[in-house]
């Protein structure tokens, strides 16, 4: 057997630095430098009690000002910052999610979008009570996208998909008061909570935070993920690369960035068209090369085996290679920092939508109706901009790594299927997954996902934790960058075997899957929601006894405060690595872990050193197993 090479966060920092020292060489800033800048951190800020709702104020607590000039405690006003993050993010997400339903509205057989999965069209029509035997697929797709436009705005009901959720969960959620109802309405309500003088009990907020977050996860980004599916597939195997060594020094590079599919995918068919090529070929190319950054390559990847060039942390290296035609942005996660940086190479920086317009970047706008021109015009800028790469002045890290990606609900339910032994008919369950974890072949699952943090070293957490969790014979889904930190490591391989404990070695063998299955994006954590939720109905248990965690080792966004709340809200202990700004309230502090813990069976465990992050999860796993006396 021949021993793999991992490579190593050290040997990732070494090439990183050598991309740094260009940007001091340039003379321009990059987060390092202005993470330095920002030390040491607004102790307000960080403990959640500074409170700028009202021009009577900015309130700040100390002890010698416990109270804000409303009177509002430290645990009012940590309150409802906690709960204002946790609306940004669920805002961000359901806001992607209705650009996608928008994009399935307008979806036709000869115009820029189609229904490439009619069967997932079909069926979750069907749950929306839409009639679809005998119609025209488009007919159907068209109500569908209607019917989740109204998710956002209706004035009565709850959200469509928490129906998927176990019958335990529909119950308590309704019974504490927290099932979502329209996505604006969540939002809004949050807002309107958090505004000078109206909500004032910790609790209260504490709940609004996760039913907005609920929102999110069983409404906006579900429809994100299923919408997403239907134009453009879902998401089956594939084979890919990732790190920055993905870039190529005799190509034409672009590099997508950001969030929503729609602009992605367009980008991807228009690169692909013989007049780009041959015209690339002709400026002395060898062709055009796209990848990916943020969740945008992971929807990329997942569906093209687009490689991946990095996460969060990475935009800025990407340029500083001075290897990039273009870097071209959506929405969300894009640092406004990339406008001055690509003005010191000869990258070109295109922003697309109008709810992200960056100063020092090309504004392009991009609207469904005129896609493919758009996403035409962004690989011909690319092209051209091919002849002004400084060659000699190229700096292009040599790490990258092999990966699987694409593991969708389907597509793991597809691989369980393939070695199901035919004396009980287990096809199209979980149930092989569920037998394997009964008899301790697999200890558990923990779900990775999340953002990188100057708080901490770059993907350490990440990579470390994994790497423990699998030799404890855990087997690991990750999405977001928490993914893309894998991809980096090799861990997506099918060789990280070599690292598993015997248990998940021999599943993995077994199977043909690594053992960390990438299952996509930030949005994509509904289907981590569905995997958690369809084997607990199909194994007979709550979600909150499943031997499975939550853990965002590196965590940053609001979005992924959002996420966390609905992880929780849906019985699931979520390891948090970085702590949530709450810390100057007792009161909220107990209420997101040991208090969330009475009111939905699950809450936060935050740990910032990573070694004790990766033994409780163990200790948690065990605990759960103990409890099912498995
Ligand atoms: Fe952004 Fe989604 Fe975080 Fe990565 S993981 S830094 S939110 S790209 Ni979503
Ligand atoms: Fe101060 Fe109350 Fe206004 Fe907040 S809402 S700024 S605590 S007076």
């Amino acid at each position: 057997m021949t021993e793999k090479k991992f490579t190593t966060v050290e040997q990732m920092e070494q090439e990183a630095e050598l991309l740094f020292q260009r940007a001091r060489d340039a003379g321009i800033d990059t987060w390092k430098t202005r993470a330095e800048d920002q030390k040491n951190h607004c102790k307000f800020g960080e403990d959640g009690v500074c409170c700028r709702n009202c021009s009577m104020g900015p309130c700040r607590i100390t002890p010698k000002a416990p109270k804000g000039i409303c009177g509002a405690t430290a645990h009012t006003i940590a309150g409802r910052n906690y709960l204002r993050t946790t609306v940004g993010g669920a805002a961000a997400h359901s806001d992607h999610g209705r650009e996608i339903a928008h994009v399935l509205y307008e979806a036709s057989k000869e115009g820029n979008y189609q229904v490439k999965d009619e069967e997932k069209c079909i069926k979750v029509a069907k749950e929306f009570g839409i009639e679809t035997d005998g119609r025209d697929i488009y007919d159907i797709a068209h109500d569908l996208a209607y019917a989740g436009l109204m998710e956002y705005g209706k004035p009565f009901g709850y959200l469509t998909f928490t129906g998927r959720a176990t019958q335990e969960r529909q119950e308590l959620w309704k019974e504490i008061g927290i099932t979502p109802r329209a996505v604006d309405k969540e939002c809004t309500e949050a807002m309107h909570m958090t505004h000078i003088g109206v909500q004032a009990e910790p609790e209260a907020l504490v709940k609004q935070a996760m039913r907005t977050g609920l929102s999110d996860g069983w409404g906006g980004s579900m429809m994100g993920t299923e919408f997403s599916d239907i134009l453009f597939g879902t998401p089956m195997p594939k084979e890919t690369e990732a790190n920055l060594g993905v870039l190529e020094k005799d190509m034409v590079n672009i590099i997508v960035h950001g969030h929503d599919p729609a602009m992605s995918e367009m980008v991807v068919v228009a690169a692909q068209m013989p007049e780009f090529i041959n015209r690339a070929k002709e400026l002395g190319a060898k062709g055009i090369n796209i990848a990916g950054i943020c969740c945008t390559g992971n929807e990329v990847t997942m569906r093209h085996g687009i490689p991946m060039a990095g996460n969060f942390l990475q935009q800025e290296n990407a340029v500083l290679t001075g290897a990039v035609e273009v870097i071209v942005a959506d929405v969300q996660c894009v640092f406004p920092a990339l406008g001055p940086l690509s003005k010191c190479f000869h990258t070109k920086f295109i922003t697309t939508s109008p709810k992200a317009k960056i100063p020092d970047s090309e504004f392009i706008e991009f609207k469904v109706t005129s896609a493919l021109e758009t996403a035409k015009k962004i690989v011909s800028t690319a092209v051209e901009n091919f002849v002004n790469r400084k060659q000699d002045d190229v700096y292009i890290p040599e790490s990258k790594e092999k990966a699987v990606v694409g593991y969708s609900c389907e597509a793991i339910i597809k691989e369980l299927d393939g070695v199901t032994n035919t004396q009980v008919d287990l096809t199209g369950t979980y149930k092989p997954l569920i037998e394997c974890i009964k008899a301790g072949v697999l200890r558990g699952a923990v779900g990775m996902v999340g953002c990188n943090n100057p708080r901490v070293r770059q993907d350490y957490s990440h990579i470390e934790i994994m790497k423990k969790l699998i030799k404890n014979d855990i087997i690991v889904v990750v999405t977001g960058c928490a993914a893309q930190a894998a991809a980096k490591a090799g861990l997506l391989s099918l060789e990280a075997k070599e690292l598993c404990g015997d248990g998940l070695r021999r599943v993995c063998d077994l199977v043909g899957i690594p053992p960390i299955l990438h299952m996509g994006s930030c949005v994509d954590i509904s289907r981590i929601l569905m995997l958690v939720t369809d084997v607990a109905k199909q194994w007979g248990i709550n979600t909150t006894q499943l031997p499975v965690v939550g853990c965002a080792p590196e965590w940053m966004s609001e979005k992924a405060v959002s996420i966390a709340n609905y992880v929780v809200a849906t019985g699931i202990d979520t390891y948090l690595g970085i702590e949530p700004q709450v810390k100057g309230s007792s009161e909220v502090m107990h209420l997101i872990t040991d208090g969330s813990r009475e009111l939905v069976g699950a809450g936060y465990i935050i740990e910032m050193d990573y070694e004790k992050l990766g033994d409780a999860m163990i200790e948690g796993i065990e605990k759960k197993r103990a409890a099912l006396n498995i």
